[in-house]
């Protein structure tokens, strides 16, 4: 078969459209053999991955001015609906494809973006890559418009269509309406989960002022009600930062707040301080949370250290006058969001998600150097508690920095001399090698005992870490187990991380199966999460899995990670008879590492070749380093509240 151009007299139309059905077949072929290049996963992941593409294209509607209400259905069978009241998908003919808009819309990759220019466009990261991989990755999708008077619906299976786009009569309104299956055959999860959608719905809502979203979820609820939520605020990121804030206590009540639309890009930002003693940035654009930032951050940063320094000066609020604040000074207990929508984002770095546009930085920081200015004239207060929190940030900063100097001979945090408790690895590659954080020096030793010296290094961790959540940096700094990971580490921590001097590709955190082993595990990821967040977002950070049992009779013996295995390795030593022990089945709990011998330790959670390692992501910084807050923060009631909601997920941790 040929596929040959043609002109515009319709001469060979026939072959132009077997063409289209080849490219069609060809893009669908390619989404399906390579799922993960396109949605980033089968797992999880990429299943949710499906309804924010879905609901991103009625997103881009409400960007544009023209949607107000989206409405997402989780259904009995994790099929999805997203309902919008935007202007519908085009149903006329499209020009050079000879199909209706919409189809081409379902059939052709990134087809999305090609209607209209003028506006502005989710398109960052695996965003965007339009609702074409979405049916291409569904058992079955329907997509229903409402427009001009009429209503209309095409179905497809597996991609291809089923029906051709028909005219289903008069209707009032107008709006988009798309369902669809994820196919099994492609996605290793198909359960959708109530809250990862509804964090990021919610963050939608916050971040498209007045946009009304809901989420209904339609599957039994063990005899509880439905879940129904909805999110709707016309504070917009002010609202955010309230929401963000949580149980921190706020510096100044009023919310410094302001939306500017300038050439380059429309700015939103809200910030607000608080007594507590982290910072909380997080930028978006176009709706994407940019977590590795970019030129809009660098102005925010730029236009908040210059802009409240400016203001000490000149009110006379630093004793000395060439006292000056840092950066992470003038961030210390910050909770801010921006937000920018620009026309054409281009998006860099690893993950994609670091804006590269270098005419925003200037527009960011000009307005926020503007409009700061203006907040802190109007609201000496609220000037004064900033300036003087952020000063004492700053002699924290210069203690802690003399401390280090001080100190700097024997065990400084930059000497590279490696702490005592290490039992490094040999080989020095560092993509090859893994250092594991163990719980306890009981099984420190026997970690030590039992691993490859060649690319495993250990290091012991006394008791319960520092909770980095209630302390400043200069208690951080001189607790001894926090130093002795950041030398092992070797990246440095905050704005001096550098991934380049990374010293283990894997860092592995190995604590006992029970409540303490789980305290000090969120301990641990607290302080990666505050202190080194882009060890997180690489991919570095692992939770080792050690097993709950031993299950043995004579020669035979098998661990069990979890309940349901104990029970099937019971079964299996006993012939298929049943679960009871008996017969010679001995059955060993471990309550902690530590009664691991250095070679069950490295059988079961330390060989590559046998062990599993969890790998530890962020779906959402905003909503994480929210409920870093709740979990780890001084306020006692939000982590009642949280372990209440939580509790019945929680199995059987202290077995
Ligand atoms: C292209 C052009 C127009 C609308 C849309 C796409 C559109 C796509 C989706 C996907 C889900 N909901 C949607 N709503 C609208 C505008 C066509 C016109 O000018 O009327």
């Amino acid at each position: 078969m040929t596929a040959k151009k043609t002109d515009s007299s319709g001469k060979g139309v026939e072959t132009e459209y077997n063409a289209r059905q080849i490219q069609v077949l060809k893009g669908l072929e390619a989404v399906r053999k390579r799922p993960g290049m396109y949605v980033g996963s089968t797992s999880a992941r990429g299943l949710h991955h499906l309804v924010y593409e879905v609901v991103d294209n009625s997103i881009d509607e409400a960007m544009a001015g023209y949607c107000s209400k989206v409405e997402v259905t989780i259904h009995e069978n994790d099929s999805v609906t997203v309902v919008d009241d935007g202007r519908g998908i085009p149903v006329d003919i499209h020009p050079t494809e000879g199909v209706p808009g919409v189809e081409v819309a379902m059939t052709i990759l990134h087809a999305g973006g090609k209607f209209d220019k003028s506006s502005y466009k989710v398109s960052g990261g695996l965003h965007g890559v339009g609702v074409s991989v979405v049916n291409a990755l569904s058992e079955w999708l329907e997509v229903e418009i409402t427009r001009d008077g009429k209503k209309y619906r095409q179905r497809y299976i597996r991609g291809i269509k089923e029906t051709e786009l028909e005219e289903l009569g008069r209707a009032k309104g107008r709006g988009t309406t798309v369902r669809f299956q994820p196919d099994p055959a492609i996605f290793t999860v198909l359960e959708l989960n109530f809250d990862t959608l509804s964090n990021r719905l919610r963050e939608l809502a916050f971040l498209n002022k007045g946009l009304e979203i809901t989420l209904k979820d339609d599957r039994p609820n063990n005899g509880q009600p439905q879940r129904v939520e909805e999110y709707h605020y016309e504070g917009g990121l002010a609202a955010f930062v309230d929401y963000l804030r949580g149980s921190r206590q706020p510096l100044h009540p009023k919310i410094i707040y302001f939306e500017t639309s300038r050439d380059e890009a429309e700015i939103e930002l809200a910030m607000q301080y608080d007594d507590g003693f982290s910072e909380n940035t997080h930028t978006f654009v176009n709706n994407i949370n940019t977590h590795e930032g970019g030129t809009h951050l660098t102005g925010l940063k730029a236009a908040l250290t210059r802009t409240i320094n400016d203001y000490g000066r000149k009110n006379n609020l630093f004793k000395k006058a060439e006292e000056g604040l840092s950066g992470d000074d003038v961030r210390e207990g910050l909770t801010c969001v921006l937000s920018v929508k620009v026309m054409e984002p281009q998006f860099e770095g690893q993950t994609k998600t670091k804006l590269g546009n270098s005419e925003v930085r200037g527009a960011v920081e000009t307005a926020v150097n503007e409009q700061l200015a203006i907040f802190l004239d109007e609201n000496p207060k609220a000037a004064r508690s900033i300036i003087e929190k952020a000063v004492q940030a700053s002699r924290a900063r210069e203690a802690a920095r003399k401390a280090r100097d001080l100190a700097r001979k024997k065990s400084a945090l930059e000497s590279g001399v490696l702490p005592g408790k290490l039992a490094d690895c040999s080989i020095s590659d560092p993509s090859l090698c893994e250092l594991y954080l163990v719980e306890g020096d009981s099984a420190g030793g026997s970690a030590k005992q039992g691993r490859d010296r060649s690319y495993q290094a250990i290091l012991p961790l006394k008791g319960k870490i520092l909770n980095v959540e209630r302390a400043r940096i200069d208690k951080i700094l001189s607790n001894e187990e926090i130093r002795a990971m950041i030398t092992a580490i070797g990246a440095g921590i905050k704005d001096d991380f550098d991934l380049k001097t990374l010293r283990y590709h894997k860092i592995i955190i190995m604590t006992d199966a029970d409540v303490d082993g789980a305290h000090i595990r969120t301990l641990l990821l607290t302080f990666f999460f505050r202190q080194m967040r882009e060890l997180i977002d690489a991919g570095h950070i692992f939770i080792a899995q050690p097993p709950l049992f031993r299950v043995h009779k004579g020669k035979q013996e098998f661990y069990a990670y979890s309940e349901t295995e104990r029970r099937e390795y019971i079964r299996r030593l006993g012939n298929g008879k049943g679960e009871e022990v008996g017969k010679g089945i001995s059955v060993q709990r471990y309550k902690g590492l530590g009664e691991m011998n250095p070679d069950q330790l490295w059988k079961t959670t330390m060989d590559p070749e046998t062990r599993t390692l969890l790998r530890v992501d962020i779906d959402d910084g905003a909503m994480a380093s929210r409920l870093f807050d709740e979990l780890m923060g001084s306020d006692v009631e939000p982590r009642k509240l949280f372990i209440e909601k939580n509790a019945k997920y929680v199995k059987n941790l202290d077995v």
